[in-house]
Parts: structure tokens; sequence; C-alpha cells
């Protein structure tokens, strides 16, 4: 994993082929298909006005925890984000043909624009992923990302020739730092591009999909110890952020949990 890592630092991103079996991208494809029926279609020139995009992905297709979980993607999101990070977001996005290039943006700043914590350049606060379902291609809308931008300030707009698309096939990811500057592309092509794009921040951070209403503990249940973690079943230590009534979440999943027993004693309920 170290040439993925060495990759993002310099230049923001990478992409794994392969990182997803086959059998893997049917199944996840097959449970988003019911929520993929034109029922969500984008509602801004952001979303996309021609493409549909699901969010609470964990709610309505459980074998996607197969992509936040991924252990090669776990390894590099290890390597720039502190101990105990989240899941910020998990959705599905299907662009389809006529959608028009979203605009360029970065995904580890939403709700904090202005604010002096997040000027730029810093380092990212956020790493996102971008599982591909389709093959991208250079026109159905492949992710255009800007090689080096991470280190970029405020103020610098990419200039035309400047970005590359993220060309891979189905069933690989790209993977880069939060405060790359990027776009979904636009389609020109007669066929759909969906992808998954789970998004981890810092566990500091607010995250962007509010997951522990969109993933509630009768849900979260189902679902391995790391991604409960993932969802914000978790407590940053020492500092104990993160805990409901008192206690650790993992309570309101598994009543028999144990691993802040001397907390949990500290109330009798
Ligand atoms: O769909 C894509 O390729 C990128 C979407 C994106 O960057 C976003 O919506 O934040």
């Amino acid at each position: 994993m170290q040439e993925h890592i060495d990759r993002i630092r310099e230049q923001g991103f990478t992409i794994i082929e392969g990182a997803l079996p086959s059998a893997s991208v049917t199944r996840i494809r097959a449970e988003l298909d019911p929520w993929l029926q034109g029922r969500y279609p984008g509602r801004n020139d952001f979303e996309g006005f021609h493409s549909e995009r699901v969010y609470a992905v964990l709610a309505k297709a459980p074998s996607a925890a197969e992509l936040v979980e991924h252990p090669a993607v776990l390894e590099i999101v290890d390597a720039f984000l502190d101990r105990h990070y989240l899941l910020s977001a998990l959705l599905a996005i299907d662009i389809h043909p006529g959608e028009t290039p979203q605009s360029w943006h970065i995904d580890d700043a939403a709700g904090a624009f202005g604010h002096p914590a997040f000027t730029r350049p810093r380092a990212p606060y956020g790493i996102s992923t971008i599982w591909a379902f389709d093959d991208f291609t250079t026109t159905n809308g492949a992710t255009e990302l800007v090689p080096g931008s991470h280190r970029w300030d405020e103020t610098r707009r990419p200039a035309p020739g400047e970005s590359i698309q993220a060309l891979m096939p189905a069933g690989s990811v790209l993977v880069f730092a939060g405060n790359l500057v990027h776009r979904g592309g636009g389609n020109t092509s007669t066929g759909s591009r969906l992808a998954v794009t789970p998004q981890y921040c810092m566990p500091w951070l607010r995250q962007l999909e509010n997951m522990s209403l969109a993933v509630p503990p009768a849900i979260a249940q189902q679902y391995s110890t790391r991604v409960q973690e993932l969802l914000g079943y978790d407590v940053i230590e020492p500092g104990f952020m993160g805990y409901v009534d008192g206690r650790h979440p993992q309570l309101l999943i598994d009543p028999a949990y144990r691993g802040r027993k001397h907390r949990a004693a500290a109330r009798p309920d």
C-alpha cells in the first residue's frame, strides 16, 4: 500500500484496480437498483439534474459495507487520518447521459467554508474514495481531478488543461485527499456511470451525513464492529468524545459491551 500512500502525498490521488471482485460489484449494484429507479434525481446543479443520488447507503444496500471497511482502503486512510476517524458520507452517484460537469470542489471542508481552521494549504481532514461500478470512460462522467491541488491555497482555480480524468474499470477504487480539487464529469455517452463513494473524516469533524441517525442501532447491529465504529458507535480516547448518556455508544447495539466498564459503572442505569 505504501506506493498508493506516496502517490496521494505527491499527486493527491491514487487508483487501485481490481479492488472489488465482480461478484461484489454485481451484488451491491443489485441492492442499489431498487433505489435507482428515478426516485432520487439530483435537486440542484451540484447533485446533477441528470444524476441520481442515493444517501444513507448502509440503511439500503448492506453489502456496501465491504467498500466501507475494505482493508486496502483503510490501510491508506490510517496513514492520513487520526485514530477513530469516521465515515463521513456514503452515497451512490449515478450520472446519466446529458449530465454536465459539476463545479470544482474539495470534500473535507463542507460546512466550514471560510473558517480559519480550514484555510488551505493544510493537511487533508478527510480521505474520499470513489468505487467504479461501471467502467469510467472519457465520455461517461469519470471523476475529474486536478493533480497536486491538495497543496493549493484558497484562491487558486483550475486552469483549462490542468485536470485529468480518473479512467478505470469497474471494480476499481479512486482514493484521494479530501482537499484535492475535483468534480464529477459530464456524461456525453449513451450509458450511465454508477459509483459509490465512501468518504472518511477526522474524528473531531462533524460527519457530512448524520450517520448515527441515518444508520440507527437496529440497523448498525448487523455490521462488523469496525463499520459500527466508523459510523460513530465509538468514542475518541482520551476524552470520551461521542458518548451517549455518559456511556459508550456500543451499549446501544450490544448491551453486554464491556469496553468502557468503569464509565458504564459510573451510572446506575
Ligand atoms: O461523481 C463523481 O465522480 C464525483 C462526485 C463528487 O465529487 C461529489 O458529489 O462531491
